[in-house]
């Protein structure tokens, strides 16, 4: 057995001034650290601009484990707030720029942020509900500043000479940096939601050192990322992956991150992935899917830099992975991961992968496989996977219950049901709760059956998952009408848009199966499994 890296951090520890550390050095700190459209930023640019982006916060009275809530597309000002928020012990909390206000509303009141700082576009939904709001003092806009809000620009200028933030970084070197406040490993450093099968999303609490174990741990040993690379993700930087792909990784490991603010088609990752010759891009099944759509794309777009490609956020079937491989002669790791674990866990290795699997433990974690009694399971049974790693949150803010059944000790509870072969190698075997990933995001089946009796022609439904022609899962409703009421394809269709109104649009029924009644237990319980395909 491979002996465990066990990494020793200081008693104080702060991530941001870690993950910014040689800023200050000629070499490091003129190193391309971020390119978003035609602007690149170096390393000492970051630095100078977290520096800016936490004395504001400061100035505006954030202190010490406050929150401030990023609702930000992919772009220097996420990661300049994100860092600096940090820097001065605040406490960040990125919010899914998809979700609808109702959800925005609910995190910005559980999470009693002080501070949003908003893209102008992500701001105008919210702006009707300020009311609703009664912890926030500052609304920050990025882009044109709206009623009551003031734009980040102007305060991140605020500070020190310069209007801007200084190209030069020997110039931008020698400006006096912000003391990192006086945070320990163990302190909180942010927070990130995630969705369980019923109820409102919850907050997994991450401390200053989670960031740094994932990036050495699998950045460093698993991909052997280092200086050299240039790194895509289509899953955005709110995400738990997309941070440890685009900001974490690139920060620790030297290499070069292509932020891009916009949907991540297909086009534009290929587009991107040849422009910035990227050599590592981290992906979801469904865009491969789709990306094995777009014609001819393997003589369009030069892809001669790529070397690794890497997949999460559910299982990669293995015709995908042999697919993908023959048109562009790349490898896809797939590996799991979660938003407790801050990032993947289990996973393939370039030249050792095994199509179908989610591959093997992530040296530095250790694995449990359980029956619903907490017994082992024997190898190549299915059981309940549990982790164990120096990465995972240690809780979820404010909610007892919910912390205590997920993190028992030093063990995580994944929420997977899962087989290990004898060679080591981990199968996905699904959940065990009804919820769907789709698109590597979770969709709740509880919510849009929620939402889907909302309509006045519905009287009952139930939502499973379904494989579509890739073997993808995707949310499929069944549903039965009330008497009087008639199914047809128009009325399928207007569900269908009913619930893309009301929730994030990912989550509609992809099929409406409309139907005389619904399997349920002799307590009136739906039971989903018979539903499904
Ligand atoms: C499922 C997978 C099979 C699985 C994530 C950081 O997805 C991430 O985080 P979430 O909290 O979801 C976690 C859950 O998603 N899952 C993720 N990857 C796989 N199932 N095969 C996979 N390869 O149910 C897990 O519990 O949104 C967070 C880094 C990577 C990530 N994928």
């Amino acid at each position: 057995m491979e002996s465990l890296p066990r990494i020793a951090l200081p008693e104080r520890f702060n991530v941001a001034s870690e993950l910014l550390e040689g800023a200050r050095e000629a070499d490091r700190g003129a190193r391309t650290a971020f390119v978003c459209g035609d602007r690149s930023h170096s390393l000492a640019e970051v630095a100078e601009l977290a520096d800016r982006a936490g004395s504001a916060f400061a100035e505006l009275g954030l202190e010490l484990e406050q929150r401030i809530v990023l609702l930000c597309l992919d772009s220097i000002e996420f990661v300049a707030s994100f860092l600096g928020a940090i820097g001065i012990g605040a406490v960040p909390v990125p919010l899914n720029t998809l979700w609808r206000p109702r959800d925005l509303v609910y995190a910005l009141n559980d999470s009693r942020a002080k501070v949003l700082v908003v893209h102008r576009a992500l701001w105008e939904p919210l702006a009707p509900l300020r009311d609703e709001l009664p912890f926030l003092r500052h609304v920050l806009v990025v882009g044109e500043p709206a009623d009551g809000t003031r734009a980040f620009e102007e305060l991140l200028a605020g500070r020190g000479a310069s209007p801007a933030p200084d190209p030069d970084p020997a110039r931008a070197r020698a400006r006096a940096p912000l003391a990192p406040a006086p945070t320990r490993r163990d302190d909180p450093a942010f927070w990130l939601y995630s969705s369980g099968s019923t109820g409102a999303p919850k907050a997994a609490v991450h401390l200053q050192q989670d960031m740094i174990f994932c990036a050495e741990l699998y950045a460093r040993g698993v991909l052997g990322l280092r200086p050299d690379d240039v790194v895509l993700s289509a899953a955005k930087l709110f995400f738990a992956y997309g941070l440890g792909n685009s900001l974490t990784f690139p920060l620790r490991l030297g290499a070069t991150s292509v932020l891009y603010p916009e949907r991540a088609t297909p086009e534009a990752m290929f587009e991107l992935l040849a422009a910035h010759r990227a050599t590592i891009f981290f992906g979801v099944p469904t865009l491969y899917a789709a990306m094995l759509q777009v014609p001819g794309a393997e003589t369009r777009y030069d892809l001669s830099a790529l070397r690794l490609c890497v997949s999460a956020g559910e299982a990669l079937p293995s015709e995908l992975y042999h697919r993908f491989r023959e048109r562009f002669g790349v490898e896809i790791l797939d590996g799991i991961g979660s938003t407790e674990a801050l990032h993947i866990f289990i996973s393939n290795r370039a030249g050792e992968v095994r199509p179908g699997a989610s591959g093997r433990l992530v040296p530095g974690y250790e694995a449990r496989i359980l029956d619903d009694d907490g017994a082992r399971v024997p190898p190549g049974e299915i059981g309940n996977l549990w982790i164990k790693g120096q990465s995972t949150a240690p809780g979820y803010f404010g909610q007892r219950a919910k912390s205590q059944s997920t993190m028992v000790g030093e063990w995580l509870n994944t929420g997977d049901k899962y087989a290990q072969d004898s060679e080591g190698f981990f199968h996905y075997a699904g959940r065990s709760d009804d919820m769907l990933k789709v698109g590597g995001i979770w969709v709740s089946p509880v919510e849009v059956e929620n939402t889907l009796i909302q309509h006045d022609a519905v009287l009952e439904a139930a939502v499973v998952g379904q494989a579509d022609g890739d073997e993808l899962v995707k949310p499929k409703a069944f549903v039965v009408l009330k008497p009087g009421r008639f199914s047809s394809t128009a009325l399928g269709e207007e569900l269908q848009a009913f619930v893309k109104g009301r929730l994030a649009p990912y989550k509609y029924p992809r099929w409406v199966e409309f139907v005389a009644e619904l399997p349920k237990t002799a307590t009136g319980k739906i039971q989903r499994f018979k539903l499904r395909g």
